[in-house]
């Protein structure tokens, strides 16, 4: 038995999530954390929302909330969503509680002590009406570049083009709208990254077996050299520039940059954990010299996230020179468009978390997301192909052979599993076939490699159809009814096996094909020998008809969809 740590990206705390973004990092980190748990692992899967930040006090100002309370209620909306999707974190935690607070300034100071934090001045944007300097997004302004008149301190939406605030052309505070402004100097720290460019170059080259793309993004960082970065900001949401308890002299004003801390939410997040129930160590998981030493920690992000993870955090957690376990696994996608766009609240392109669910059940979802998961290259969303893989994989294949071996049974030979009858040589054949499949479904998770390990469950499920068409229990029950009884309890064994091996991606699913038999599949071992899984049942047990496990999705239903959801 392992213990495996397991993070997910943490969401912004402006908005719910889009099905691209669930795809990026948290659903397929739930899957990885619900099989190794299957494994007998002991495991700890934890997320949080990420609250600090530009967008999340311009989010506020918009709702026309302050900036604590859109937190905690958004933060609440994300949490009910997260769990209606069946994501089985063991704390779904906050950046902005106490605990991140803490480690975030703990760092700093570490940091700083070891000569890696420089105070620096800068030329920035300063509101006199607003009274206040102005982050990046906080002016906005005519683009230098293409002349557009709304383009962002940070960025110009209109050409992509990456600003600095002082280059925009008649700027503006994006707060009162004041023009009122003028260029002063002030002070920020820097993280000097570039001190740690062997450290962390060494590093990597430790890692040749992260996944391909985690390590072509993170090799271009290093070639291109680290560069050090401002981790100061001017805003009022945020982990306060002050160290045990004494706020910096001339920062009163500032915060840290929400990218400085949101990684060390993973391990304020642990202690949240920790601190939600009694016997519980955080530090066993993150300490080298308290226990985790022997925990292999897994990441899961969108590509965006690669350089914040392998490279920035890692100067964070080397240049402490504390002992904090660092990630060994780090498993990158590339992104889900919405046929072929981008997802868009505002302009309403493309389904979000909470609008899913109010159309299908999670695991419509899980398993078509998952099966085609942006995992080689990006993937486009299209409502078609969603319904198409929902009626031919999970209807026609599972939903199909479930609802089809439960009947035949229950007509046949009653509510119990039949006894009569001995397995021959096409359950001999099945059970060889069964094997090699299995393991390759196990290897294929083992390597994170989800579209590949859905091809390998769904073939597991189509030998199921294919062995009941060759055993063909109807025809047999007329002239050798205990033969058509094994093969049905071969096929009831079956559906056992098909529920612990599809758990950790269609989990509600799972669990009612496991309910059939009164099974719990958190007390059930992965399933590594086929032949053990044919013999799971007891015969004569009692079983409940199960309800038809998935509907099929109609033209009609894709059609309104399209039109609500802005689809072209
Ligand atoms: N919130 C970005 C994102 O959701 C950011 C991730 C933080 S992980 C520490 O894509
Ligand atoms: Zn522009």
């Amino acid at each position: 038995m392992a213990r495996i740590l397991v993070t997910s990206a943490l969401p912004y705390i402006n908005g719910i999530k889009h099905l691209g973004n669930l795809v990026g990092s948290m659903l397929p980190a739930d899957v990885y954390a619900r099989f190794s748990r299957a494994c007998g692992n002991e495991v700890l899967f934890l997320c949080a929302t990420d609250e600090h930040g530009t967008p999340a006090e311009l989010a506020a100002r918009a709702a026309n909330q302050s900036v604590e309370d859109y937190c905690a209620e958004q933060h609440e909306i994300q949490k009910r969503a997260c769990f209606d999707f069946g994501l089985s974190f063991d704390h779904f935690g906050r950046s902005s509680n106490a605990p991140n607070k803490r480690l975030t300034q703990h760092f700093a100071k570490v940091l700083e002590d070891n000569g890696l934090i420089e105070e620096r001045t800068d030329r920035q944007i300063y509101s006199i009406d607003d009274a206040r300097f102005l982050p990046d997004r906080y002016v906005e302004g005519t683009c230098p570049n293409c002349a557009y008149e709304k383009a962002r301190g940070d960025q110009c939406d209109n050409c992509g083009t990456l600003l600095d605030p002082i280059e925009l052309k008649d700027p503006y505070s994006s707060i009162s709208g004041s023009r009122n402004l003028e260029v002063r100097e002030t002070k920020h720290l820097y993280l000097r990254q570039s001190k740690m460019q062997d450290a962390i170059a060494d590093w990597i080259a430790t890692k040749d077996a992260w996944p391909h793309l985690t390590k072509s993004i993170a090799g271009k960082w290093i070639k291109e050299g680290l560069q050090d970065r401002s981790i100061t900001r001017d805003l009022y949401w945020g982990v306060p520039v002050a160290y045990e308890g004494k706020p910096r002299p001339g920062f009163d004003k500032k915060v840290f940059y929400v990218w400085f801390d949101a990684p060390i939410e993973y391990i304020g997040c642990t202690e949240e954990w920790a601190s939600a129930a009694p016997g519980r160590n955080w530090r066993s998981w993150w300490r080298l010299d308290e226990g985790a030493a022997d925990v292999r920690y897994v990441q899961f992000m969108g590509k965006d996230n690669v350089a914040f993870h392998t490279v920035s955090f890692p100067v964070t957690i080397l240049g402490s020179k504390e002992p904090w376990k660092l990630v060994d696994t780090l498993k990158s996608l590339n992104w889900l468009t919405w046929y072929g766009g981008k997802f868009s609240t505002s302009q309403n392109r493309g389904i979000f978390m909470d609008q899913a669910l109010e159309l299908l059940p999670a695991d419509y979802w899980r398993w078509h997301l998952m099966a085609n998961a942006p995992e080689s290259d990006d993937a486009s969303f299209t409502l078609e192909h969603f319904a198409s893989v929902v009626n031919k994989d999970l209807a026609d294949v599972l939903g199909n052979f479930v609802n089809r071996i439960t009947r035949f049974c229950a007509s046949k030979f009653g509510e119990n599993v039949p006894a009569e009858g001995a397995y021959g040589e096409v359950e001999a054949k099945l059970i060889a076939d069964l094997d090699v499949k299995i393991a390759a479904y196990t290897a294929a998770l083992e390597a994170m490699e989800f579209r590949k390990a859905c091809a390998e469950l769904r073939g597991i499920w189509v030998a199921g159809n294919e062995y009941l068409q060759i055993a063909a229990p109807w025809t047999a029950f007329k002239t050798d009814p205990a033969r058509a009884a094994a093969v049905v309890r071969a096929g009831l064994n079956l559906i056992a096996l098909f529920a612990a091996l599809s758990a950790p991606f269609i989990p509600h699913t799972a669990a009612k094909m496991a309910a059939v038999f009164g099974i719990d599949l958190a007390r059930e071992p992965w399933p590594l020998s086929a032949k053990a899984a044919l013999e799971r049942l007891p015969p004569g047990a009692a079983f409940a008809l199960p309800e038809v496990l998935f509907k099929k999705i109609e033209d009609e239903q894709v059609a309104a969809w399209r039109e609500k959801f802005g689809a072209e």
